[in-house]
């Protein structure tokens, strides 16, 4: 497959002054007639054939200035060879004709459930039409829709309607990633925001029918984004309509078009009774992604995809902000972390790593990863940790100020905060391209009067990028004296080179420093500590994060040691854990977060980067021993805390009840491993909302007597698909491992698993590869049964394929046979005839 470079880039020959598209849509047959009006770029100049962007098009007919074209698209597009091209401007006319019923890849024009929607990003816009589908290339957009159905919408503001048709007009130029067009039988559920300039939006989030009754909760999120984008970063809404459309079958999670985000249905619907606080949460966090996009995205985009990161980390983080602001930023950045560890650190560490900004591609889509967003937002937090928050104030005003309506590059945005703050970014600008996550080791000596911290950074080897240079890390430190006070507040170290010492004079004895608070930087950190010492921080840190950070890492001493040594789990955490559950000044949320063990994938992780080989089946049995000791320890408080942690009242998705019911569902699980599951079976008998009924059967799958439960929850919720994609992901991660392969095998069996629903297939399959040691089975069972579905799902649908073969990176974690079973499958997947681009090359880099 062709490999695209960032160094081959070159700007488009024409500018795109305008585009005219007219829809006429059928199922099988729609028609796109496109009108551009082009100019010569002036920052091309020469003579150019025109190439344009084209896939699975149809050609009816094509005319420059009303003059018809003799021309015939290739697989990948069509020329019109230069001698055919005007001097000048001139118009461009093309009619396609497309099958929006057949199209199952769900990106370009495609149907779901009898409406039709659009997903462009990165490269769909080439299966509707003949268009240059890069997204430096912006023009504003007029759309005419053409359809019996009643509702029709696309980009910006509705300007005409009548019987069968509407015409929407979007000003502001855009990349043709960011159209969209929608048409279906939907229900629209209302809002009106005015913006801090007098602007009245109207506001919609458009469902089928009968989804009417869980839209609140976006629409709310949707209102605090936009006021938000306001008080913080000064960004107003610039459409006279903003609409939300929730469509069951989508690949991502969700999609910023301009003025008509179109999101996944499970991040817009939320009723108490179907979703839990979880989802809650995710809700609003994606409906205020989406929308910060409008500037960070859409007015400001992204020169060429290998900018993706532009765009995408910087959103991350203001929707990392945005939940701070709203919820709790401690817990906010705990779960950040987590789930930044879970997936980036990962992926930085096995045949996947990549730069932040990589250098080249096969398939763009590979690249929606978590380094390019969850890093790339790591990279903007150290940015404003380095130059403070009004120096990243002023920076982003500036970035605003000169980029708006642009489409801009990683070089743009460094540039922006050199001149802002007037530091030099040179070094900075490495953490974009040198992939690996750095590892910083600690050395600490005292003299008796001075303190010294010694600080040294090393980057693994990653594919293609053998060797390392250093990154300027920032790191957050505090020092505690033996008492438990802070006697150094927070002090921002910045490691420049290899290796580097700090001092700190005049302490009265020798201190216990708290470093890498609020994980201020994204790296490993490698510092020998007892368990008493960390005991200590996880008592008296006075960083939020670094008291979890010390219990993390503590419960994950104590579970290694389990695993390689079978050795009992020592008093300090047991005691430490005890100390911070009955703390009631702490934040329920924080405390449970607290009690949640290391997962076993994360272990295999640890134990991996620590030089050993994980075995799965001594992780998840160590894993198991280590919460049922915890229990006992903590037994005699559980059924008090159990009561006292019910909530009055009415069910509410604020985070402060959500932080009780997670603490009540962390105590119950606890208390499951003591009973059995007998207070769980009644707690699920009473729960009154989604949050407590999932948590309760996740207790009784665990203990091995879900049956009734699970019986009696499908009958309940059989007709709502998102709710049974809850039934179905439950019993794959949660599966017991020995027979984990044989009963998912036995879900796919099951007469709602439609396979080709993208949220269904990951409910099964992406839930089940997560089961660590079920998916890890040494006779490769799990393995097998995970290749075998992506090589059905590829050819149907290679996006989602592709993303979930991740499943298999870890390979050079595990044993021998365990490799040698990984490499088996993926060289099984590879060998499959008229596999997709998306796959051969995520299946050969996993290979190589
Ligand atoms: N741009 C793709 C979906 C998202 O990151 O918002
Ligand atoms: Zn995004």
């Amino acid at each position: 497959p062709q490999v695209q470079y960032l160094s081959d880039y070159q700007p488009w020959p024409w500018l795109v002054r305008a585009v005219a598209l007219t829809f006429r849509l059928a199922p099988r047959a729609t028609r796109v007639a496109a009108r551009l009006d082009l100019a010569p770029n002036p920052a091309r100049p020469g003579r150019h054939d025109l190439r344009l962007d084209g896939e699975g098009l149809r050609l009816i007919r094509a005319a420059i200035g009303g003059v018809a074209l003799d021309v015939t698209p290739d697989a990948t597009g069509l020329t019109i060879p230069a001698a055919a091209l005007p001097q000048g401007p001139f118009t461009l006319e093309t009619e396609v004709e497309i099958a929006p019923e057949g199209n199952t890849a769900l990106e370009g024009l495609y149907m779901s459930n009898g409406m039709y929607c659009t997903q462009c990003e990165a490269e769909g816009f080439r299966k509707i039409t003949f268009y240059p589908d890069r997204p430096d290339v912006m023009a504003p957009f007029r759309v005419r829709v053409e359809s019996g159905l009643p509702v029709l919408l696309s980009n910006g503001n509705l300007v005409a309607q009548g019987p069968g048709w509407a015409e929407w007009d979007d000003p502001w130029p855009k990349p043709a990633y960011l159209f969209a067009l929608v048409a279906g039988d939907l229900r629209a559920h209302r809002g009106q925001f005015t913006t801090r300039s007098g602007r009245k939006v109207a506001l919609a989030v458009w469902v089928r029918p009968g989804d009417e009754g869980r839209c609140d909760w976006a629409m709310e999120s949707l209102i605090r984004s936009m006021r938000w984008d306001e008080e913080v970063y000064g960004r107003e809404y610039d459409l006279d309509i903003f609409n939300i459309v929730a469509v069951d079958d989508f690949n991502m999670g969700a999609m910023e078009n301009k003025g008509l985000n179109i999101f996944n249905s499970r991040y817009v619907l939320a009723s108490p009774e179907t979703a839990t606080d979880d989802d809650f949460a995710r809700i609003e966090a994606i409906i205020a992604h989406e929308y910060f996009h409008n500037w960070t995205g859409n007015r400001i985009t992204c020169r060429d995809w290998f900018q993706l990161c532009l765009k995408e980390g910087l959103t991350v983080f203001r929707d990392q902000q945005f939940t701070g602001d709203m919820r709790s930023h401690a817990v906010k950045r705990i779960e950040d972390v987590l789930l930044l560890r879970a997936r980036q650190f990962r992926e930085d560490a096995g045949p996947l790593a990549h730069p932040v900004r990589p250098g080249s591609y096969v398939e763009i889509n590979n690249f929606y990863t978590a380094t390019v967003y969850e890093k790339g937002a790591e990279l903007i937090g150290m940015l404003r940790r380095l130059v403070g928050a009004e120096g990243y104030a002023n920076a982003l005003d500036l970035y605003f100020a000169r980029h708006d309506g642009q489409a801009a590059t990683i070089e743009d945005w460094l540039k922006v905060f050199e001149d802002a703050t007037g530091r030099d970014l040179s070094q900075f600008h490495r953490w974009y391209t040198q992939a690996g996550t750095p590892r910083v080791t600690v050395a600490e000596d005292w003299d008796g009067g001075t303190y010294t911290l010694t600080l040294e950074q090393a980057t693994p080897p990653t594919p293609g990028q053998p060797v390392k240079h250093p990154v300027p890390i920032p790191v957050a430190v505090g020092l505690l004296n033996p008492n438990g006070d802070e006697v150094v507040p927070t002090t921002v170290l910045e490691l420049t080179g290899a290796r580097q010492s700090f001092r700190f004079e005049g302490l009265a004895a020798r201190p216990v420093p708290s470093i890498l608070r609020g994980f201020s930087a994204p790296v490993i950190l490698d510092h020998d500590r007892t368990d008493a010492e960390r005991a200590f921080l996880l008592a008296h840190d006075t960083d939020t994060f670094n008291r979890w950070e010390a219990g993390r890492a503590l419960a994950k001493q104590v579970l290694a040691r389990m695993v390689t040594d079978n050795a009992a789990p020592g008093p300090d955490w047991l005691a430490a854990v005890e100390r911070v559950l009955l703390d009631e000044t702490l934040d329920p949320a924080f405390r449970a977060l607290c009690l949640r063990l290391p997962g076993e994938d994360d272990m295999a992780q640890t134990l991996h980067t620590a030089g050993l080989t994980p075995d799965p089946d001594r992780i998840h049995a160590a894993r198991k021993r280590l919460g049922d000791r915890l229990a006992q320890h903590l037994a005699p408080h559980l059924p008090g805390l159990y009561e006292a942690l019910a909530l009055p009242g009415p069910y509410t998705p604020d985070a402060r009840a959500a932080g009780a019911r997670a603490l009540r569902l962390a105590v119950l699980a606890l208390m499951t491993r003591i009973d059995g599951g007998t207070r769980a079976a009644r707690a699920y008998a009473a729960a009154d909302n989604m949050t407590d009924q999932t948590g309760a059967l996740a207790c009784l799958i665990e203990a091995g007597r879900a049956d009734a439960e699970l019986a009696a929850f499908a009958r309940q919720w059989g007709h709502d698909r998102l709710v049974m994609d809850k039934w179905f992901s439950l019993q794959s991660a949660l599966a017991a491992p020995a027979g984990a392969a044989e009963l998912v095998a036995g879900l796919t069996a099951h007469p709602a698993f439609d396979w080709k629903n993208p949220n269904r297939f990951r409910a099964v399959i992406g839930a089940f590869s997560g089961n660590h040691a079920g998916f890890h089975r040494a006779d490769g069972a799990g393995y097998r049964l995970v290749a075998d579905w992506l090589i059905r799902l590829d050819p149907l649908n290679p996006q989602t394929a592709a993303r979930m073969s991740t499943a298999f990176d870890t390979a050079t974690r595990y044993d021998a046979d365990r490799r040698g079973l990984i490499g088996a499958e993926l060289a099984r997947i590879l060998a499959v005839p008229g596999l997709s681009r998306d796959m051969t090359e995520m299946a050969g880099r996993m290979l190589a």
